[in-house]
């Protein structure tokens, strides 16, 4: 029936327990279709799930399982609930159509069938079919890449930690938590030490190495639940700490600054000989009513000590 350069026909199967009626539509389909077929629901329902066929078409009346139970199993199935079914029956009178639609069928013909509309209803339905497919498809494309987005609207494009949009609703977040919780919150915020030199020096694209470097220290450093290391601006990174008081915060800052020191990357134009970051770190238990700024600002000032006594250390 396939003669092999063709796309792949449609696979249709009738569920019928007359052989008679079987080789009615087994006529009218098999110019365009791949027929399958099953004299009962038991095995019609095997078949379904084995071969996935296009679309179904199912008497009602049949010893053992009947056509209703067979949708219902069919509908009740991820696997097989969207395959289109049609019943094809003898019984023609309003309830069982209704009940035979309510049960999910897409459509409902009553024997003696007429070929030409049996044929028209079948390519119709798996017309129909194709566009819900081909939608459904598109629709979890799109999801997919509005999630990507979203977590590139979050992210750093140079370094690859948090942005400043994504720390400025994590401080947010993190103050309520620790608001309604009465914890401690802390924050770290480094800045590079003559970092203007370091550009000046070695170029802007060693600059932005340099930035990835520390970007990937912080990510490597502080990956505790909630906490998130965050690029605040060009060559400052902050890092917000929940449950963390700031007395352990500043040990935290230490550390890091050590590490960095310890990475000895080159900065000739530094009183250190290598690339070095100061720190000032802020935090307590937070208070009702407290703003994210009351951080930032008292993160900043810290920093500005921790430069002004000499740079590479961390202040609180
Ligand atoms: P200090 O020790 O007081 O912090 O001195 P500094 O030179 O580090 O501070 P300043 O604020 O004067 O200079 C910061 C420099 O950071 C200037 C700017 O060109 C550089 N910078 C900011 N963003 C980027 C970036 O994305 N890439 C590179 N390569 N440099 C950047
Ligand atoms: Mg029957
Ligand atoms: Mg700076
Ligand atoms: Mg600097």
């Amino acid at each position: 029936m396939n003669n092999g350069n063709e796309i792949p026909r449609h696979k249709i199967l009738i569920v019928d327990d007359t052989p008679a009626n079987i080789e009615i539509l087994y006529k009218i389909l098999k110019g365009e279709y791949d027929v399958l077929f099953a004299k009962n629901g038991a095995d019609g329902i095997r078949i379904v799930q084995q071969q996935l066929p296009d679309l179904i078409l199912l008497d009602i009346m049949m010893p053992g399982m009947d056509g209703y139970q067979v949708c219902q199993a069919l509908k009740g199935d991820p696997l097989t609930a969207r395959i289109p079914i049609v019943f094809v029956t003898a019984m023609s009178n309003e309830e069982d159509e209704t009940k035979g639609l309510q049960l999910g069928a897409i459509d409902y013909l009553t024997k003696p069938i007429s070929p030409p509309i049996v044929l028209a209803r079948v390519r119709n339905h798996l017309l129909l079919k194709r566009s819900s497919d081909l939608l459904e498809q598109l629709t979890a494309q799109l999801e997919e890449k509005n999630r990507a987005l979203e977590v590139l609207a979050r992210v750093d494009g140079l370094t690859g930690v948090a942005n400043r949009r994504h720390f400025d609703e994590m401080l947010q977040l993190e103050l309520q938590r620790a608001m309604r919780n009465g914890r401690h919150l802390s924050l770290i915020l480094c800045d590079i030490d003559f970092f203007k030199r370091y550009n000046d020096h070695y170029g802007h694209v060693a600059g932005d190495r340099c930035l990835q470097a520390l970007g990937d220290l912080l990510k490597g450093s502080f990956k505790r639940a909630g906490e998130v290391p965050a690029r605040y601006g060009g060559e400052e990174f902050v890092v917000v700490l929940p449950d963390t008081a700031p007395e352990t915060a500043e040990v935290l800052g230490e550390r890091l600054r050590r590490m960095l020191q310890e990475k000895a990357l080159p900065h000739e134009e530094s009183e250190v000989g290598v690339v070095t970051i100061s720190v000032g770190v802020s935090g307590g238990l937070v208070a009702r009513g407290q703003e994210p700024e009351w951080f930032i600002k008292e993160a900043d000032r810290a920093l500005y000590h921790a430069k002004a006594s000499g740079r590479n250390r961390v202040a609180l």
